[in-house]
């Protein structure tokens, strides 16, 4: 997976990239991540990005030029298949399915990270990006919501997690989407509170008939929205 990030502050994605599960997967060469820094577009010796919006109001909008100036140098390091994505409350809500479908791209994606504002709209009708939502809330800039997407999409290359399993049995992965069921671990009794027998039996197919009941007791509980059309009511 290959993975370039345009923005104002690529040293925020330097501690992610080089601690845990994702920094060995850059390391281990199964994930590439570029981060493009917008400052080096700017205008003039200040390189500047940014400036006030027509029509008055607070803060800041950055210029057209140095994103699409940006942008287009980030996708000149993949693919013609390459995908561009602007980070927005106003795209398309990301989830599982579209994780799955960024870790899967052949030539990889542009994350294109906003601050202040926004971007200058005819920045965004030239490059013609996908927009994307982590949900209905703001930030107050792209990069929080890059580094979420960049984790989602990257767990899901095979052999970034050492175990190949895991993944797939995460809540929103199981075959059918459903949340996942709970975890113990030892001890088996802790301040009174006891661990399920059901997961002490050893008998596989009894625990992963509880897991599953239990992963659809609590998609009822607090996730209708995700029963499949079968397990409704
Ligand atoms: C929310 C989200 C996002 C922002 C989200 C432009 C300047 C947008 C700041 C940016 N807020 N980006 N991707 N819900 N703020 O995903």
């Amino acid at each position: 997976m290959h993975v370039s990030i345009v923005t104002l502050f690529p040293e925020l994605f330097e501690p992610f990239l080089s601690a845990t599960v994702l920094g060995r997967a850059v390391q281990s060469g199964l994930i590439r991540v570029d981060c493009v820094p917008l400052r080096d577009y700017g205008e003039g010796r200040h390189r500047v990005v940014d400036d006030r919006p027509f029509g008055g109001g607070p803060g800041m909008v950055l210029l057209a030029e140095p994103v699409v100036q940006a942008v287009e140098a980030a996708r000149a390091a993949h693919g013609p298949g390459v995908r561009t994505i602007l980070l927005s409350p106003q795209g398309r809500r990301f989830d599982q399915p579209l994780a799955r479908e960024l870790a899967a791209a052949p030539d990889g994606f542009v994350l294109l990270c906003g601050r202040y504002e926004g971007i200058d709209e005819r920045a965004i009708q030239v490059l013609a990006p996908e927009e994307v939502s982590l949900g209905d809330y703001v930030l107050s800039g792209g990069e929080a919501a890059a580094i979420t997407v960049l984790d989602a999409t990257a767990r899901l290359v095979p052999g970034v997690l050492g175990d190949e399993r895991s993944p797939e049995e995460d809540s929103f992965s199981l075959p059918d989407g459903l949340l996942d069921h709970p975890h113990y671990t030892r001890p088996a009794s802790w301040r009174g509170h006891d661990v399920p027998p059901e997961l002490l039996t050893g008998n596989h197919a009894a625990i992963a008939a509880w897991r599953r009941a239990q992963a659809l007791e609590r998609t009822r509980a607090r996730r209708p929205d995700l029963l499949p059309k079968d397990e409704e009511a």
